[in-house]
């Protein structure tokens, strides 16, 4: 099939269904919630949709943990109703994005209980088990990999000597891709959704699938031993890729996404080269730790602007002409984009979402708006524990209470970078429950703030955030030097400013911004001679000579002349 590489001229849309609008006022987000707010998110001016798991699941990770691949999880709706989900967005012209875990399965899953029902069943090669080890008369387990989520990555098979691999929760088991069986299952379930005609897919930590044979113990001096060394960017990795690429989704006009987990950067080039035939494109996540101690979403510490560009430019430099790229800057996994890189969400917040809107989607590559950014929702003020709903919340917070660390000084780091945040229902208007649902206790807290933020409010406002991204993406599209210019970077070492260009044939544009909550002068680079503002988040600019006085959290567009 030729593709047409639809993908390269998209805006996509991440909806976390739990949490978008609750038709049936059950507490949960629906189908049907979705289907009411189709028109909303058109308006936008995105073009695809990317639906956070709708599959039947235990909930354990909510949705993460998959325990039937085709089928939709009643709290959702029906088939039917997603079928009907399918016909109205094309109709829109919007395309549709399905998530797709396939590292591991629920342990819900038929397979997994088959697996465990017999030690004969041919399903027990399907996942990873494994005898433990006898140490001093005590039964440990096979390696002593510690899991994503904390704890070990090994869970004892009932009172038996074996033990089954899970990287994230206990609730989800590993897949054994070394297994064809697992591999046909995966390419018949790709095939399922793609006859449906979804547009494509968003691969979850899909740079864990290959581990490394014989498993074995890490023995890294860090203070916990993740293994991470045997199972990331893992010796089958490319075959595997190829071959579903290869079975499924080169047959149709597919747009795939990896989410990878910390990547090396030359096995991530090799992921989405073009020449390769395995992923359309990864999401680059590096300026996410920009504020975060070592990259630990849970550490804070004030940001340092120029890892954020490192972050955020670094890739798209570096793949330049060869891959494809995601411009991201928030997802159901991160705390609300405002409410970190150290911004001044109190006084700027119109400012500062308007500022990472047009320093990210100006980029080389397809942006990715998580619902709610568009208006700038906040993180929200959660009082205690409870109030998280999130397993990995209460992990980090036991884990950190086991190493001594005061309640209070827990709870802060948690509700620094609780995904939790992301996850509060939508707040649409400022009636009950902000307009997520007719009342009915939602199943995640609001976020008591919605009473202000809000997205009707946001559109009534005359600095609405939402009129701002509409404005930026008819901006961008169809723009050939946003889509396909080279990106060059200046003034790296700048404490406050990022700064760069898109070059594409004659044309250039400059694109810089004050990344602080103070006036900023800013000469611009010699190479740069601009002839016309293009855009700001203010309705003016102050451009004396080559000096820009920029207010706090000011973005502009320029349009330039450069030398070369
Ligand atoms: O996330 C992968 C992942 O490892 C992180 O982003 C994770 O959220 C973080 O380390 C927690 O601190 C993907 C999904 O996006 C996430 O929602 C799932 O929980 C996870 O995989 C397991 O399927």
């Amino acid at each position: 099939m030729q593709k047409t590489e639809w993908y390269k001229n998209a805006v996509v849309y991440q909806i976390y269904p739990f949490s978008f609008m609750d038709a049936n006022n059950d507490g949960m987000g629906d189908i049907e919630g979705i289907l009411s707010k189709l028109d909303y998110i058109k308006e936008l001016g995105v073009t695809a949709i990317w639906f956070s798991p709708l599959y039947r699941s235990p909930d354990y990770d909510y949705g993460y943990d998959i325990s039937d691949y085709k089928d939709i999880d009643p709290q959702f709706g029906t088939m039917a109703d997603f079928d009907r989900l399918l016909v109205e967005c094309h109709k829109r012209g919007l395309k549709v994005i399905m998530d797709m875990v396939l590292n591991h399965t629920s342990t819900e899953h038929q397979w997994f209980k088959e697996a465990l029902s017999s030690p004969d069943s041919p399903y027990r090669d399907y996942y990873i088990i494994r005898k433990g080890k006898t140490e001093k008369g005590k039964l440990l387990p096979p390696t002593n990999w510690a899991s994503t989520f904390t704890g070990s990555a090994w869970e004892r098979i009932g009172e038996t000597d074996e033990f089954y691999l899970h990287l994230f929760a206990k609730e989800q088991a590993d897949l054994n891709w070394e297994n064809p069986a697992v591999r046909k299952e995966i390419v018949d379930i790709l095939n399922f959704w793609l006859a449906k005609g979804v547009d494509g897919f968003r691969f979850d930590v899909f740079n864990m699938f290959s581990k490394v044979y014989p498993l074995q113990d890490d023995h890294q001096k860090h203070t916990f031993q993740t293994g991470a060394q045997y199972f990331v960017d893992g010796p089958r990795m490319h075959e595997f890729l190829k071959e579903i690429n290869e079975k499924a989704l080169s047959l149709y006009d597919t747009f795939t996404v990896g989410e990878s987990f910390h990547p090396s950067v030359e096995a991530a080039k090799e992921y989405v080269r073009p020449e390769n035939h395995e992923l359309d494109s990864i999401f680059s996540f590096g300026h996410f730790g920009s504020d975060t101690i070592a990259s630990k979403q849970f550490f804070w510490k004030p940001m340092n602007l120029r890892q954020f560009k490192e972050g955020l430019l670094g890739p798209q430099i570096e793949n330049y002409g060869s891959g494809w790229n995601t411009l991201v800057i928030e997802n159901h996994d991160n705390p609300r984009a405002v409410s970190r890189f150290s911004i001044d969400t109190k006084h700027y917040r119109y400012e500062a979402g308007s500022m990472l809107a047009m320093i990210t989607y100006l980029g080389y590559g397809t942006p990715f708006i998580y619902m709610g950014q568009e208006a700038g929702f906040t993180n929200t003020d959660f009082k205690s524990m409870d109030q998280l709903k999130d397993s990995v919340s209460h992990f980090v917070y036991d884990l950190m209470l086991s190493y001594h660390i005061p309640k209070g000084l827990a709870f802060r780091f948690i509700k620094y970078g609780a995904r939790d945040h992301a996850r509060v229902p939508m707040a649409w208007n400022d009636s009950v429950n902000g307009g997520f649902n007719a009342g009915h206790e939602p199943w995640q807290c609001v976020n008591p703030l919605y009473k202000k933020i809000n997205i009707k409010a946001d559109l009534e406002s005359s600095r609405s955030l939402i009129r701002f991204y509409q404005k930026l993406l008819a901006f961008r599209k169809d723009n050939e030097t946003i889509l396909q210019g080279a990106v060059t970077e200046f003034d790296h070492e700048h404490k406050k400013v990022i700064a760069y260009s898109r070059t594409w044939k004659k044309d250039c544009l400059f694109i810089f911004a004050n990344f602080s909550n103070k006036p900023v002068s800013y000469t611009l680079p010699e190479a740069i001679s601009p002839t016309a503002v293009l855009m700001s988040n203010y309705s003016d600019l102050k451009l004396d000579g080559r000096t820009a006085e920029l207010k706090p959290y000011q973005a502009v567009v320029l349009q330039a002349e450069t030398e070369s």
